[in-house]
């Protein structure tokens, strides 16, 4: 990635660049030898311009720190030779005309990624020559226009793409093209990943366009820099150096979520400071967007709905004030102006201490439709999010969402979605599916997946969240009957959706390798991939990750596929089996704390959520207890509801359940319990030697890394096991099953202090 942020001996670099320099140099003699006349000069002096250009950053970037993962799956090394001769006998050139930052964008991603996949220089070529790869739009390129392809573009609209093998004269050539730059940008990476991953491209007739029109990585980053909720250093975003000087490391972030779909980004924590709205933010906000547009990415901010109060002394927010609406009216104006392509708002209102609406006796759709009001002029959106659950005494809070907004259905203005949850009660490593997706079919509804691992493990348990994510989005609501699944409510075929999206909640930081866990940066990849396209099954994904990121052997990509697929079932194993949740250690969240009850809002303290007693354990959700089942449809609320075909993998979260009920497996529950904790843990230390024996097939660098974090992750499993089952071992007063190992230290001991992240 760009050369700046590298960390490298100084004096290599200026080995390398006079390296590049001389390079560039004897590309020009070449070139001008080749071509003759004051007008070929002036081509061979922008060839070898963009020459060094493309090479710069290329060979710098191969210096230094190799392996720490920066370049993510962008990374274009050599491929085998074989397959090197296979590629270039279909592409000689790139011809890519236009200036604009996105079409400057394209042409280098095609020349870099060609040149270092096929260890040798691909040219950018100005004219049609044999097998050259031609990218852009109609407008952009003339050659483009002349195919003719309108109306299957127009049809794939300006985020879509076609490439297909073609001929121009007597030229075979690969056409990358869309109704839009952004879409031929998408076409870009998606060719180079089909190289990456070692797919034929003799004969591509590919055409693909997002089935999500927002897709949207929301970032919980402070004013200060920290991150809420973050496990891979700082916040990218340096506002001190803002407006003046953004870090080059802005472009490679961009770079990369383009790489994946996303186009859009909030910059901002919901739990919102008002000062990124007052005009000296915005100004910064602004240089950003700037850097974020020529990759497709529109900028959105979380606004402090307290904000008229809090900058301009308003001496109330109330949604029905006029004078508070106009002051939204004028911010968004004045966003806008700085920003003409602003994304919008995303609101956390009424929510864990948040003002909202209801503190002045109006409702979320009150709230929401204001601000809506704002921003429609501009064609910007509101986003505002679902979790909301009241402090009070004796209820459900997995059913709170749904009670608060529900009867809102139809009420929200058309360029505001509500923005919910995967399940109902807060990123558990596994929850049911959120019920308001089955509820609310007159709403633009959409899913906010939390791809940092708050609940799971933080940056350092290798868990693949395709998988998680999959489960939720392939759930069945039953509004419509069997098929209405999550999946079709989010990308709006099953309700008419007009408006529609997909959030993720950052993992990224400052670390170098931008995530922590090498393999969480599989998690932020495989948001991207489903939040283009909903039904991609987790193989695939996790497939095409490791070959462009870890390995093309072919061995070694099934083992880590295997891994990575497994890896989700087992983490839920050793942390909250059989739909346990919430048990947690209080405030940070990392590692097991089931006797925790000293928050003092009951609903943040894990004896809320298991219950264990005397009888057995679990939170009785049916007619006998919150009765919150009754929030699903009738097909999956029979299912749930009944203790016999509730699936096992949710029991203890719709159910109390008696310590000795009998299990599929013929076990008691305690027993099988106990054995899905040695579950988890076996696994881990079963992946730990399988990880050794892929030593030969990754480099040592991150191999050992990605080795560092399993000996942490198997600590934790085993402490999570041993904690939870003393603890649980108090209520159910039975031995260990056999199978399950003795703990290592005594329920005082993991009372006594947290587990170490
Ligand atoms: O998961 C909880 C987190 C909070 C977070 C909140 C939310 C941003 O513990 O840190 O606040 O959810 O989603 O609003």
């Amino acid at each position: 990635m760009s050369a700046a942020s590298s960390k490298r001996d100084p004096r290599e670099k200026s080995d390398k660049l006079q390296f590049v320099v001389a390079l560039g140099r004897h590309v020009l003699r070449k070139r001008r030898r080749t071509l003759a006349g004051p007008r070929q000069t002036d081509v061979c002096r922008t060839f070898g311009i963009a020459c060094l250009a493309v090479f710069i950053p290329l060979f710098i970037g191969a210096t230094a720190n190799a392996e720490d993962g920066y370049r993510l799956w962008l990374r274009y090394d050599p491929l085998p030779r074989r397959m090197i001769d296979v590629y270039r006998a279909r592409v000689t050139s790139v011809v890519v005309t236009g200036g604009s930052a996105t079409l400057s964008a394209i042409r280098a991603e095609l020349v870099n990624g060609c040149t270092g996949l096929f260890g040798s220089s691909i040219p950018v070529a100005a004219v049609l020559r044999d097998r050259a790869v031609i990218a852009g739009t109609p407008k952009s390129s003339r050659l483009i226009a002349g195919l003719r392809w309108e109306r299957q573009l127009e049809e794939l609209g300006p985020e879509g793409f076609c490439i297909r093998s073609t001929r121009i004269g007597n030229s075979s050539v690969i056409v990358i093209a869309s109704r839009g730059e952004a879409g031929a940008l998408y076409g870009t990476f998606h060719f180079l990943r089909l190289i990456q991953t070692l797919q034929p491209i003799d004969t591509l007739d590919v055409s693909e366009k997002p089935r999500l029109a927002l897709r949207i990585i929301d970032h919980w980053d402070n004013l200060d820099g920290t991150i809420e909720r973050g496990y891979a250093g700082r916040s990218l975003w340096n506002w001190s150096a803002l407006p003046g000087s953004p870090d080059p490391r802005l472009r490679d972030y961009a770079r990369a979520e383009a790489s994946i779909g996303i186009n859009g980004c909030v910059l901002n924590n919901v739990n919102a400071d008002s000062r990124f709205l007052n005009s000296e933010y915005l100004r910064k906000v602004a240089s950003i967007a700037e850097v974020f547009r020529a990759y497709g990415v529109r900028v959105y901010l979380s606004p402090r709905f307290s904000a008229p109060m809090d900058l301009d002394g308003l001496n109330t927010a109330d949604p029905f004030d006029p004078r508070v609406a106009s002051w939204w009216r004028k911010k968004a104006d004045e966003i806008y102006k700085l920003i003409p392509d602003f994304g919008g708002f995303l609101v956390k209102a009424n929510s864990e201490g948040q003002p909202g609406p209801r503190t002045y006796n109006r409702t979320h759709v009150d709230g929401a439709n204001m601000m809506a009001a704002a921003l429609a002029p501009h064609n910007g959106v509101v986003i505002w999010r679902a979790f909301v659950y009241d402090m009070k005494p004796g209820y459900d809070r997995a059913g709170a969402a749904y009670e608060n907004l529900q009867p809102f259905d139809g009420k929200f203005a058309s360029n505001a979605l509500l923005q919910v949850k995967n399940g109902p009660v807060d990123f558990q490593p596994r929850e049911p599916f959120h019920p308001l997706f089955g509820a609310m079919p007159k709403t633009n509804l959409m899913p906010e997946f939390q791809i940092t691992q708050e609940y799971l493990g933080f940056s350092n348990h290798l868990v693949f969240l395709a998988q998680m994510w999959r489960e939720v989005l392939d759930s069945e609501t039953y509004a419509k009957g069997p098929g209405s699944t999550v999946a079709r409510v989010v990308d709006g075929s099953l309700n008419g959706e007009r408006l529609t999206g997909m959030a993720g909640v950052a993992n990224t930081g400052s670390d170098r390798n931008w995530t922590g866990h090498d393999f969480a940066q599989a998690n932020w990849y495989a948001f991207g991939r489903l939040a283009w396209n909903p039904d991609l099954a987790s193989e695939r994904i996790a497939g095409e990750w490791i070959r462009m990121t870890l390995t093309n052997d072919t061995k070694a990509v099934a083992a880590i596929t295997r891994l990575m697929l497994d890896s989700y079932q087992s983490l839920v194993d050793y942390m909250t089996p059989l739909g346990l949740h919430h048990i947690m250690w209080g405030g940070h969240h990392y590692g097991p704390a089931p006797w925790w009850d000293t928050e003092q809002r009951a609903d943040w303290n894990p004896t809320y959520y298991h219950r264990a007693d005397e009888i057995g354990l679990g939170f009785d959700r049916t007619r006998t207890g919150s009765n919150t089942v009754s929030q699903y449809h009738a097909g999956a609320r029979d299912r749930l509801a009944n203790l016999a075909t509730c699936p096992e993998s949710l029991l203890l979260w719709f159910h109390h359940v008696r310590w000795d009920y009998r299990m599929h497996s013929g076990r008691p529950m305690w027993d099988e319990l106990a054995l899905r904790y040695q579950r988890g843990v076996d696994w881990v230390r079963a992946t730990r030697k399988q990880w050794q024996a892929l030593a030969g097939a990754i480099d040592s660098e991150r191999h050992q890394r990605v080795a560092n974090k399993l000996a942490v992750q198997e600590r934790d499993a085993v402490w999570w096991r041993d904690a939870c089952l003393l603890y649980f071992q108090t209520f159910s007063k039975q031995p260990l099953p056999a199978g399950v190992e003795r703990p290592e230290r005594t329920l005082a001991e993991y009372k006594a202090k947290s587990l170490e992240w």
